[in-house]
């Protein structure tokens, strides 16, 4: 079942990428043709390829998967009765889209008893999708060549560890993520702000970063990216051990996992301490 999952979640997150990349390149620089309105606070933004994709997306899981339910950034929950709930991203990376910055993905997943199975996320100025299924590795198709399987680095060393993040919408919590990072900092080889959460994860899978940590994402977020990055053999833990979520997601190659796991608790539970300081 994994399987046929997977491959609706990968065809989903194509079609979806060339309809959002076909509205990006339409408004070209005008920005205003793409109905940008806030939601959260001014600079937590939706446009109207973010409302199409989604449309998309639920039209054509309720027409390949009636009974389904689904979760989208969008439109919130929809019940189901299978068992099965996608949750859906119809840009992940809405700034960078609304900016033309090439760092934007459609995240499709399938949880099957509130375990997510299969994942898809796909970047549609680069041509990549990372997909993955549960137990069958994670993946990364694109134009250059075949597909090719999917594994995080051997980073050993904290100093050495190359770490991406992301920032919340709220001033408050970006104050206190500031405080966090500026900690991270100096600990690190250097961070990358991207500016998706989904892609973000599929890069740590890839090896094009050693570690990732964020707070306050949405399950339609990460759902696809943490199944890519587990396949390809990431760590993964929230705060104090808990599962990775909403409060905390972190993810890392297993040679670095411990010593970041430990960076990040403590800095969380007290951003106000410098790790130096401990
Ligand atoms: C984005 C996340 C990113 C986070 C941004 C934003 P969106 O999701 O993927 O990691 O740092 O603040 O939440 O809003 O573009 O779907």
């Amino acid at each position: 079942m994994a399987e046929q999952l997977l491959a609706i979640a990968v065809d989903l997150a194509r079609r979806a990428g060339a309809l959002v990349a076909e509205g990006r390149a339409r408004a070209g620089l005008d920005r205003a043709r793409l109905n940008v309105q806030s939601k959260s606070t001014p600079t937590d933004v939706v446009t109207a390829m973010d409302r199409a994709s989604e449309q998309f997306l639920i039209g054509e899981l309720r027409r390949l998967r009636p009974g389904d339910a689904i979760l989208g950034e969008e439109g919130g929950p929809q019940a189901g009765s299978t068992g099965v709930r996608w949750l859906v991203d119809p840009i992940d990376g809405t700034v960078n889209y609304l900016y033309g910055l090439p760092q934007y993905a459609v995240s499709v997943a399938a949880e099957v008893a509130g375990r997510v199975v299969a994942g898809a996320v796909h970047n549609p100025v680069s041509g990549e999708t990372f997909l993955a299924s549960a137990g069958g590795g994670a993946w990364l198709a694109a134009p250059d060549g075949p597909d090719r399987r999917l594994r995080v680095t051997g980073c050993t060393e904290l100093a050495q560890a190359l770490v991406s993040t992301g920032f919340g919408y709220s001033a408050a919590d970006r104050a206190v993520q500031a405080v966090v990072v500026a900690a991270v900092l100096p600990q690190v080889r250097d961070i990358r702000r991207f500016g998706s959460a989904a892609l973000d994860l599929c890069f740590l899978a890839a090896g094009r970063v050693d570690a990732y940590y964020e707070h306050g994402l949405h399950a339609w977020d990460y759902a696809a990216g943490g199944l890519v990055a587990a396949e390809a053999g990431a760590e993964l833990t929230g705060l104090h051990g808990r599962p990775p979520g909403e409060e905390l997601y972190v993810a890392a190659a297993p040679g670095v996992a411990p010593a970041f796991f430990a960076l990040l608790t403590g800095l969380i539970a007290r951003p106000d301490r410098h790790p130096a300081e401990s």
